[in-house]
């Protein structure tokens, strides 16, 4: 059982994604435990907003330290199990599938989202979150980054995936730094184009083989960095 808590000032964007499919199952079988958590609520004069204009002037607006600092440590509070911090920043460490599997093995993730142009400095120097992004693209906020690193961690619990191997050959796994190859499933022949014969032929040596072959050069043509480490 992992446990995440989410802060976020837009908890509905999580309903259907918490609500459908895999993760799902996943909640009602008890393999995880989220926990929607709004900012605002906080907000001890819901009139004095949660975010103010940056000092030294520019656009957009700050998430205060004040109000967001107090909501982490009421959270964090709420179990015995302080939990591991994590804010959703475009200036953070990119998440990968290495730190994904580091995460499946904690027992509770505090996710804190962020929106505008961000979070007072003072909210990092006092609770020092691990700072982390998703990509280089610029988002409205941290939800989406949250919901794909809650997605990529569910994966790696023990039992969530009905197959228990079939992540652990998933492309970007530990141990494998391969893309996936080819697939193909009936009919043998659609608008002309047919199946490779190797994959019908019942020899699994030799689909093996061909399929590690695929893999590999789909690799070098379309992600060679991922050889060079
Ligand atoms: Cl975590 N937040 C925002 N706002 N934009 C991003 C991101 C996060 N990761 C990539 N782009």
């Amino acid at each position: 059982m992992i446990r995440f808590d989410v802060l976020t000032l837009f908890p509905s964007i999580f309903d259907g994604f918490l609500s459908e499919s895999i993760l799902k199952g996943a909640i009602e079988s008890g393999k995880l435990l989220v926990r929607l958590h709004n900012m605002r609520d906080w907000a001890t004069d819901k009139h004095a907003g949660m975010d103010d204009r940056p000092f030294g002037g520019g656009p957009g607006m700050v998430l205060k330290a004040d109000r967001v600092v107090p909501c982490v440590e009421s959270v964090r509070a709420m179990e015995d199990q302080l939990g591991r911090l994590v804010m959703f920043t475009p200036q953070g460490r990119k998440f990968d599938q290495k730190l994904a599997e580091r995460l499946a093995v904690e027992e509770r993730l505090i996710l804190l989202c962020g929106r505008y142009e961000g979070f007072d400095e003072r909210v990092v120097e006092l609770l020092q979150p691990d700072e982390l992004s998703i990509g280089d693209y610029v988002l409205n906020g941290g939800e989406v980054a949250a919901m794909v690193l809650i997605e990529s961690v569910m994966r790696l619990l023990p039992e969530v995936l009905g197959d228990s191997d079939s992540n652990k050959f998933d492309s970007f796994s530990s141990g494998n730094r391969l893309l996936d190859c080819v697939q193909y499933t009936r009919p043998r022949e659609y608008r002309g184009l047919s199946v490779p014969e190797v994959l019908l032929s019942g020899n699994h040596a030799e689909i093996a083989q061909w399929r590690a072959e695929n893999s590999l050069q789909r690799t070098k043509l379309r992600r060679p960095d991922l050889l060079d480490s």
